[in-house]
């Protein structure tokens, strides 16, 4: 199955298992969950066939592992803008991470702090590459720094997909500086 495929495949996974499940007919469980029989059943008929070994290389090959498979069931691990519930435990995090953005948002995310915008939360990187790669797709990176051990101390709570983004709801500025 060559790349470029599964790109295309991943993407429409994002599409329907993060933002727009309703427009193949398909809900998701409080959790994000859905069944990969349903899933595969409602991309089809409406006109994007995926095989199953399309749909396992797309998730095992995926270079940030967005997707996870479980006891028959498929699932975007972050990202989500449709209300779910990651259920994800509350964990304490590294004394700092990381957030890629562009110059064009520093002035307003240094005024109010950095929000979830579209999606459930705020996105963080474990490290400095990972955030630039971020940064990245909207232009010439900036890289910020989060004091999140000083954050968790204030008890702001922390999680952490099962692909190693984390998330929070919101970075008040205080904690926040240019590299
Ligand atoms: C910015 C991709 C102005 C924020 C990536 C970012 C990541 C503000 C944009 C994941 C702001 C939101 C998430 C404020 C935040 N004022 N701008 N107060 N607060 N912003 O895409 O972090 O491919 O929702 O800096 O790899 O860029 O989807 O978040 O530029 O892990 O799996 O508002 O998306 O992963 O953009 O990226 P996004 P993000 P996937």
């Amino acid at each position: 199955i060559d790349e470029q495929r599964v790109v295309r495949v991943s993407k429409y996974l994002a599409k329907h298992l993060r933002h727009q499940p309703e427009r193949i007919g398909i809900t998701l469980d409080p959790h994000g969950w859905v069944e990969v029989d349903v899933l595969l059943e409602a991309a089809a008929a409406h006109g994007f066939p995926i095989s199953r070994a399309e749909l396992e290389q797309a998730v095992a090959d995926n270079d940030k592992r967005r997707y996870a498979i479980e006891g028959g069931r498929i699932r975007a691990s972050q990202g989500h803008s449709v209300r779910v519930d990651l259920d994800l435990p509350v964990v304490e995090p590294p004394p700092v991470l990381f957030h890629g953005t562009v110059a064009r948002n520093m002035a307003s995310i240094m005024a109010e702090g950095l929000r979830p915008m579209r999606r459930h939360h705020v996105h963080l990187s474990p490290d400095q590459e990972t955030a630039t790669r971020v940064g990245a797709r909207r232009g010439k990176p900036v890289v910020l720094v989060v004091d999140a051990g000083a954050m968790h101390v204030s008890g702001h709570r922390f999680r952490r997909s099962s692909n190693g983004v984390w998330l929070v709801d919101h970075v008040p500025p205080a904690f926040l500086h240019a590299m």
